[in-house]
């Protein structure tokens, strides 16, 4: 039986995801590589450095730690000149509906999120207090696929893994949420999520009926 629910946050709650994209694709762009919306599905979910790595890797560049550090922090004060402009407008349909369902049957919610920078998007959303917990890409050591930081997030909403179910964007998000051995819901497209439990085009799918079947 479900009585937790995990979200992510770029990708499920807002199009964050999005505003990762266009960053990495200047940075990529700067460094000779095209970057596209295909390769960016591998930067779904893992942290900045890893995601800078597979741009590299892309680009066959070798960095020394130094510079790959100026260049991360480049992408992320592009990243962040988007999300000071966020507004709670930007959060996806569905999103706020589905939260009050939850806390109407008295399931436990939480936040998962790989990024450094979710305590800022979930305050331009003025959404921090919908949740029992949030964890972010800061409280952590590994980042997705490794079940890390769903594993702490269910223990912080007193929930037992496998009365939890994820929903999730990227592909190392899935992968993590199955490590932790909980339930998944994909959002997004069938062949990059396939793994996942259900996989739904949006947010706005999800119902709370669709997180009862899963148990
Ligand atoms: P930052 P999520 C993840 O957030 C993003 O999906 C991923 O693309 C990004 O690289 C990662 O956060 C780190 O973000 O540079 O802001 O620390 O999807 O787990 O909410
Ligand atoms: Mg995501």
């Amino acid at each position: 039986m479900i009585k937790g629910c995990i979200f992510d946050l770029d990708g499920v709650i807002v199009d964050t995801a999005h505003y990762h994209y266009l960053a990495w694709k200047r940075l990529a762009h700067e460094l000779g590589h095209h970057l596209t919306e295909m390769e960016n599905e591998k930067l779904k979910g893992v942290s900045r450095m890893e995601s800078l790595n597979v741009i590299l890797d892309l680009a066959s560049i070798s960095l020394n730690e130094e510079h790959k550090q100026m260049l991360a922090n480049k992408k992320n004060i592009w990243f962040n000149d988007y999300i000071e402009r966020m507004d709670p407008n930007e959060i996806f349909p569905g999103v706020h509906e589905l939260l009050a369902s939850l806390k109407e049957v008295g399931l436990r919610v939480g936040l998962a999120s790989s990024s450094r920078n979710a305590q800022t998007v979930l305050r331009q959303l003025r959404i921090q207090n919908q949740f029992h917990a949030i964890i972010d890409g800061s409280m952590i050591r590994h980042t997705k696929p490794d079940p890390e930081i769903f594993l702490m997030t269910a223990e912080r909403i007193g929930v037992q893994p496998v009365s939890c179910v994820v929903i999730e964007d990227a592909e190392a998000g899935v992968e993590a949420a199955l490590a932790a051995g909980m339930k998944c819901i994909g959002i997004g497209s069938d062949l990059i999520l396939g793994k996942a439990h259900k996989v739904f085009p949006k947010t706005s799918d999800i119902s709370l009926s669709t997180l009862v079947e899963l148990g």
